[in-house]
């Protein structure tokens, strides 16, 4: 892709109403475009929005916007699928392996009780200090922006390494990865707020990127994605890092890494 001039291409859809003034999330969506492939760019997204397991939107927004600042390239986290056979038996899994990344006990057992306090489209921001959300944007959470993974290479990657191309395994990890590749972040956790999807992961620069494929049962439209976060000392340059920092995955396999 031509990177000389590249937009930053979002979409979000919601029922009801627009997300602030309360509507229901249905999806959104991330892209980084050149200027001729602008159209079909905007074409993925409103395809995404226009067929959702969530539901119908009543609205809908594409935003495309020029990107200014140089883009940083990253290789994408190492992927590991844990296999599991119960909801109960992958959170276990997914608690075990965020305290191996670093976050106390105490905090994990905070942010869980938490959890359905969080009804929020984007992520939440937690302290591993004290447990406190430190986000701020209490309605909406934060929304990682600006960050792409050029299709022919992601193949490439899939191809390699026999995974399969699934799209939002694309979407989840090039955001996993840009998140995870700030040296304040210590972890994420993810699952889908998609009643059909209940594959999700935890995710850290060491462990790299693992996926548990239960987190939740199928039907519930609940999500989760909260950034486990040391002190903060400035809030602004670390959300300006997520919002505004554009990004592409861009792989190559003498980069890649081994997880243990
Ligand atoms: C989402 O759909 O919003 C998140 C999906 C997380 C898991 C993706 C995967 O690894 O399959
Ligand atoms: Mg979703």
């Amino acid at each position: 892709m031509n990177q000389s001039r590249l937009y930053s291409v979002r979409m979000r859809a919601s029922e009801n109403e627009s997300h602030e003034n309360g509507g229901r999330h249905i999806s959104g969506g991330e892209l980084l475009s050149s200027y001729n492939e602008l159209g079909l760019s905007v074409n993925t997204l409103l395809e995404k929005a226009l067929n959702h397991s969530r539901g119908q939107p009543d609205f809908l927004q594409i935003q495309c916007e020029v990107v200014n600042q140089p883009i940083k390239l990253f290789n994408p986290l190492t992927v590991q699928t844990n296999e599991v056979t119960t909801v109960e038996e992958g959170q276990v899994l997914a608690k075990f392996l965020l305290e191996k990344t670093g976050v106390p006990k105490d905090i994990i057992k905070k942010a869980y009780k938490e959890i359905p306090e969080y009804p929020v489209s984007g992520a939440i921001l937690i302290d591993i200090h004290t447990g406190e959300r430190v986000d701020g944007r209490i309605d909406k959470g934060v929304r990682v922006s600006r960050m792409d993974w050029q299709t022919g290479n992601f193949n490439k990657w899939a191809r390699s390494k026999a995974d399969s191309t699934n799209p939002r395994l694309k979407e989840a990890l090039t955001l996993a990865t840009k998140v995870t590749n700030h040296k304040l972040t210590i972890a994420e956790l993810c699952w889908s707020d998609d009643p059909d999807y209940i594959t999700g992961y935890v995710a850290s620069k060491k462990l790299g990127y693992q996926r548990i494929t239960q987190l939740k049962q199928y039907g519930d439209d609940r999500g989760c994605r909260i950034f486990f976060v040391d002190k903060l000392s400035d809030i602004n340059t670390y959300m300006s890092y997520l919002e505004e920092q554009p990004i592409l995955i861009q792989w190559e396999e003498k980069h890649d890494t081994r997880v243990d």
